[in-house]
């Protein structure tokens, strides 16, 4: 399991793993970006500050109404409306979406897959780029934060429902015109696209963003293959937990599109999986010379609580911008 301090604001640790060791505890952290986002103590408040920022939506806003989604899920503004299994996400709908009061909507998988937007925010800003493809789009959480750092942004999920809702949540943040939703299979997306090198607007991919399925809400405790003998330990997740396809396969097929990727991963994650996953044949510096890559592993807190691990890979990687 990944290690950390707990902080009392959002930070990001960064941990580098050598590649090439196989003691991935022993690289030091070092800490990035501490204190610059903060996020409220009680999410079932809105601060002063989100109630005034929040943009009004004009009921002539054009896009806003087309890609309106209200109804197709309910939009709960009481706890007593919630089914008891979202109740602990609803709890923290403020910090998924600061919108939420605007009418942001999420399905049952929305509500427990969806990245907070400060941890959003701060991939996206790790992941500045021109073009940039959302593999796994979901509600949209990280989709709406892309569209504020990125020119392009390819927004893929294969369930509709979920799409509309990203497209109607990415309407209410006004950012909904900025991003290419696309309904259908990201393994097939990334097989026709490496056939052809760019996307079908001619535009190479800079970036990708892997978020997947974990299994569910259950992916802290673990499969039978992976129980720890400390019942008192959650078990560690495996890349071959990930859905629809291994992790290792799902990220060597993105990898043929770009070596700058960014995988969004369960705090459990086993990080030797994670380390193997970079190869380093080939990888030279300006100089011809052989360079180790690296992947670096970004631990995502918020307040006391470590929410998830972001890898971060090729040019995205501290250290590693030449292979951008
Ligand atoms: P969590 O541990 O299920 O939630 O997920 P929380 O609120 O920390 O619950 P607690 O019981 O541990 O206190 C933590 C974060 O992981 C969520 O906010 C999501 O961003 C992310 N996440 C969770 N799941 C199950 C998935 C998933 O299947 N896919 C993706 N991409 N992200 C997920
Ligand atoms: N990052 C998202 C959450 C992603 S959850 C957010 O912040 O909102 C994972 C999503 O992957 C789900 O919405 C699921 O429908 C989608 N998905 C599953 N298999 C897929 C596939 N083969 N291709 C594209 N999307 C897929």
């Amino acid at each position: 399991m990944a290690k950390g301090k707990s902080r009392p604001n959002f930070t990001g640790v960064s941990r580098f793993l050598d590649a090439l060791k196989t003691d991935t505890e022993s690289a030091p952290p070092s800490q990035i970006s501490d204190s610059t986002v903060k996020e409220t103590d009680d999410d079932s408040r809105p601060t002063k500050k989100q109630k005034t920022d929040a943009p009004k939506l004009l009921p002539s806003d054009s896009a806003y109404q087309s890609y309106d989604a209200t109804g197709l899920v309910p939009f709960y503004t009481e706890f007593s409306q919630v089914p008891e299994d979202l109740k602990k996400y609803f709890f923290q709908r403020r910090r998924y979406f600061s919108l939420y009061d605007n009418g942001c909507l999420l399905d049952r998988v929305g509500w427990y897959s969806i990245t907070p937007e400060l941890i959003a925010n701060q991939i996206a800003e790790r992941c500045r780029c021109d073009t940039i493809v959302d593999a796994f789009c979901g509600v949209g959480g990280n989709a709406i934060a892309f569209a504020q750092t990125c020119e392009h942004v390819i927004a893929i999920d294969n369930d509709e429902t979920r799409l509309r809702l990203a497209r109607h949540n990415a309407a209410i943040y006004g950012v909904a015109d900025r991003i290419e939703f696309v309904l259908g299979d990201f393994i097939q997306f990334a097989k026709t696209l490496f056939g052809r090198g760019e996307t079908r607007q001619g535009r190479a991919v800079d970036v990708i963003f892997l978020s997947p399925p974990w299994g569910g809400p259950s992916y802290l405790h673990g499969t039978i293959q992976n129980l720890p003998s400390d019942a008192s330990e959650h078990p560690e997740f495996r890349l071959s937990d990930v859905t629809p396809v291994h992790g290792l396969e799902l990220f060597k097929l993105a990898e043929r599109i770009t070596p700058n990727i960014a995988y969004y991963l369960p705090r459990n994650t086993n990080l030797q999986d994670v380390s193997d996953l970079v190869t380093n044949a080939g990888a030279c510096n300006a100089k011809g010379k052989e360079k180790a890559r690296m992947v670096e592993v970004e631990e995502e807190w918020m307040g006391e609580k470590l929410k998830a691990l972001t890898c971060y890979f090729g040019g995205l990687a501290r250290g590693q911008e030449d292979l951008f």
